[in-house]
């Protein structure tokens, strides 16, 4: 053979090889699936939604400025506070008058001015207190406004100011650096302390004391085991500190607590354990490979979850903070303490929600020991909006879900971004929305698939995480839902634990509690003017028309409409009429009230008992639904002061029901959805969202003439003579044609350890 033959040769397998490795790799693959942003067929992007817009980081910035030169206080940051120095807890956006906003929207009026609204702490003024400013017009402000005593009819003691993140790391190194030096022993003996920073984890508890006026706080001393939650790891040792005097110096611990036995201060305890007076359980910091609180696991293998894709790109659209979706537009936001909210919501243009938005949640804990049985969290306190985390593609939301940026300022010198902390998608859930195949009469199948838009975040709060989701279907339907899940926290586990939940491990007790969360729905159902109706069954004793003397209980409708507030507050264990609907009093065709019902999911069973001293503090748990009359200065059900002061709380919920007229007025729905947990085993390491969702449905009643998905475009219908097994007669059978594409995956990445907070 020739040199020739044999290159020639080689050359040609060696084509060959390509050319089937290139059919092997390319030669099958599909197109790749659209990936462009297709809006809503019928609607248009406006700005609109811009007057519930959340301030911008620039816009944050301005106000700190401007009250930074025009306050007549010197205004430090607050990473370099003092109790007794002045500076800004927080600035949100201050939102239009509802009657302004409207003649905007609705009646082409002028768009309401830009503001702002400062929290700021007065502590190195002689009359300390809390002081709320109005600053605008954004972007240039002219005026800072103190409407304190227009809001609350009264001063806002200092003492119920939140505790920011400097007090908690001032409580830390008072007691790591002053108080545990006294028990030195003990702790290294009993509990293997090394003196190390992150030895210990520290939850706090709220309320801080006894009454009004007090600071004093409960705090729960954990293991803070390597990359796991500190919850479950308690150690057995409580400390009371009193943080109210501005002079740090002056702190004080007031009790403590170890394995059952109150002790009056930790030299205390060390006496007593020198002279072996207290039974100890010796423990060490879990290590890694022995802490049945990690979430890793053995192995991992996410390649074949299956997955959702759209094929022709997404057919919702986000533009700013407006959703378009199909027949819906919303507007949505989130506030800093009370977290994600939604306004302006409507269905073909026509507006149904003016504001659907999380109030609070909260938590009552029971346990024997302190820090658990003091323990009532009010979340929004700590700060709902401020804990939306990033989330996580693929797990938290979608893989292919559209993630949004959401940015505060509190207890922070600067804005905070809190990146992709919403997530927006379109969901197939799976199930038909409606479908009927008929063997009866004539053959026929009519259906649709429910697609929902999902409007989701999750505040990460202290050891537990609520996921909400803001659902729209295609029937005009929306629902609102909130799922637990994350740690438990957890009680030393003593002698008597059973009656406060389960020991679910060597020393833990999972501590029951309840879970409550309060939404406001100020539904405008054909505008502003609107009533409560309530319906339900009864049976009627009927002698039968066509024999006498035999009688049939005969079901029937109840209907009534409920004149004022105090008929349509309905406590957790009343009875209600199962539909509640707040309703216009135009007709739909077939003369018809249009309306809205709510229909709730909850398992909220008991709130607090009306003795208890802080029962006002939270007294929207008392009710599971409660419509009033809208009003500004009842804006809020909870207030983010309530949590330090619960005794003599600056809201309170239940004075917004006083008897006055819901007929033919703006109403708004206040609902408590809430479950009871008792930790059990199977909540190591982590509580499951499978079971432990609650909330509820706003469903058209009567709204309109007939079930608008009849109208989706994505409704299928086919009859024997259809060719339905064929593209042009059903567009499912053309799936394989149309929707052949492979998707395009978004590439995964995740910088959410950057936003860091002190875990107390
Ligand atoms: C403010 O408090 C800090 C720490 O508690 C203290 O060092 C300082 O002297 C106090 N300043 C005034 C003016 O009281
Ligand atoms: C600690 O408590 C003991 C017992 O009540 C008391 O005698 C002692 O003075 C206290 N020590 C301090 C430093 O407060
Ligand atoms: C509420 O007002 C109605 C009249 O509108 C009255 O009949 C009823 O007694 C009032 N209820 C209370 C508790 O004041
Ligand atoms: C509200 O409805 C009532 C009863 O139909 C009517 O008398 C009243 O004028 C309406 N008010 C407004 C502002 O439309
Ligand atoms: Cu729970």
């Amino acid at each position: 053979m020739n040199v020739k033959f044999i290159i020639t040769l080689l050359v040609l397998s060696l084509a060959t090889i390509v050319i089937l490795v290139s059919v092997l790799l390319f030669g099958s693959r599909q197109k790749v699936c659209s990936s462009e942003k297709t809006k809503a067929p019928s609607l248009n992007h406006n700005d609109h939604s811009l007057v519930f817009a959340d301030l911008t980081p620039e816009e944050l910035t301005e106000v700190k400025e401007y009250l930074k030169k025009n306050l007549k206080v010197k205004l430090v940051d607050v990473s370099k506070a003092d109790p007794n120095s002045s500076y800004i807890y927080s600035i949100v956006l201050h939102l239009p008058k509802k009657k302004d906003a409207l003649l905007y929207l609705d009646k082409g009026g002028p768009k309401p001015a830009r503001e702002a609204l400062a929290v700021v702490y007065l502590g190195d003024q002689h009359s300390l207190e809390i002081k709320e400013y109005v600053v605008g017009p954004l972007p240039n402000p002219l005026y800072s406004n103190d409407i304190t005593y227009e809001k609350y009819k009264n001063k806002i003691p200092f003492h119920r100011r939140p505790v920011i993140s400097k007090e908690y790391v001032q409580i830390y190194n008072f007691v790591t650096t002053k108080e545990f030096p006294k028990a030195a022993k003990f702790l290294q003996e009993v509990l293997g302390y090394d003196g190390s920073d992150s030895y210990f984890g520290i939850l706090t508890s709220a309320p801080r004391g006894l009454k009004s006026g007090e600071r004093t706080t409960w705090f729960g001393i954990f293991f803070n085991t390597e990359g796991s939650g500190f919850y479950i790891h308690p150690t057995g040792l409580e400390i009371l500190v009193n943080h109210l005097p501005l002079d740090t110096n002056e702190w004080t611990v007031d009790n403590v607590f170890y394995n059952g036995k109150y002790l009056k201060n930790l030299s205390e305890l060390e006496n007593q354990y020198k002279s072996k007076k207290i039974n100890v359980v010796k423990l060490k910091r879990p290590q890694p490979h022995e802490d049945f609180g990690s979430l890793k696991p053995s192995k991992s293998t996410v390649t074949d979850i299956p997955m959702q894709y759209e094929p022709q790109g997404p057919r919702y659209s986000v533009k700013n903070n407006q959703i378009l979706f199909q027949q819906w537009s919303i507007a949505f936001g989130v506030n800093v303490n009370s977290g994600p909210r939604l306004y302006d919501v409507r269905f073909k243009g026509e507006r149904i929600i003016y504001e659907l938005s999380i109030q609070e949640a909260m938590s009552i804990y029971g346990s024997n020991g302190p820090t658990g049985m003091v323990t009532r969290y009010m979340d929004g306190y700590f700060g709902i909006g401020r804990f939306l985390y990033q989330l996580v593609r693929g797990i938290d939301c979608p893989y292919f879900a559209t993630y949004v940026d959401t940015y505060y300022m509190l207890d922070s010198d600067t804005h905070v971004r809190n990146k992709n902390s919403i997530c927006i998608f379109e969901l197939n859930t799976g199930i038909p929305l409606r479908r009927h195949s008929s063997g009866l009469g004539h053959f026929y199948y009519g259906g649709l698939a429910n697609t929902v838009l999902v409007v989701r975040s999750i505040a990460t709060l202290g050891n537990y995480d609520y996921i909400f989701d803001f659902i729209f279907y295609q029937n005009g339907a929306i629902e609102t839902k909130v799922h637990a899940t994350g740690y438990i926290t957890s009680s030393f586990y003593m002698e008597g634990g059973n009656n406060y939940g389960n020991k679910v491990g060597p020393h833990t007790l999972g501590t029951i509690h309840t879970h409550f969360i309060n939404y406001k729905v100020d539904l405008d159902v054909v505008g502003t003017n609107n009533s409560v109706l309530a319906q339900d069954m009864e049976f009627e004793p009927l002698e039968v028309p066509w024999k006498s003397n035999v009688h049939i209980q005969r079901t029937r409708l109840t209907k009534k409409e409920l004149e004022n507030e105090n008929e349509a507050a309905f406590e957790l264990h009343e009875k209600m009429p199962r539909y509640i609907q707040i309703a216009s009093n135009k007709k739909n065709n077939w003369n018809h009230e249009r309306s809205y019902r709510i229909q709730m999911i909850s398992f909220a069973g008991d709130y607090l008992p009306d003795t208890s001293p802080i029962h006002n503090a939270m007294s929207w748990a008392k009710y599971k639904l409660s419509v009033t009359k809208r009003k500004e200065e009842e804006h809020q059900s909870s207030s983010l002061y309530n949590q330090n002061d619960p005794w003599s709380p600056l809201v309170k919920f239940s004075s917004f029901i006083n008897n006055e007229t819901i007929k033919d007025e703006d109403l708004v729905a206040w609902i408590t959805a809430g479950f009871l947990h008792i930790p059990h085993a199977e909540d190591i390491p982590n509580t499951v969202t499978a079971g432990n969702g609650v909330g509820f449905y706003l469903r058209p009643y009567n709204y309109f003439n007939e079930d608008p998905s009849i109208h989706s475009q994505d409704a299928i219908y086919f009859q024997p003579e259809d060719s339905y097994n064929s593209c042009n007669g059903n567009p499912l059978a053309c799936l394989t044609d149309t929707a052949s594409c492979s998707p395009k995956l978004p590439q995964f990445n995740y910088d959410g350890f950057d936003n860091t907070f002190v875990a107390i």
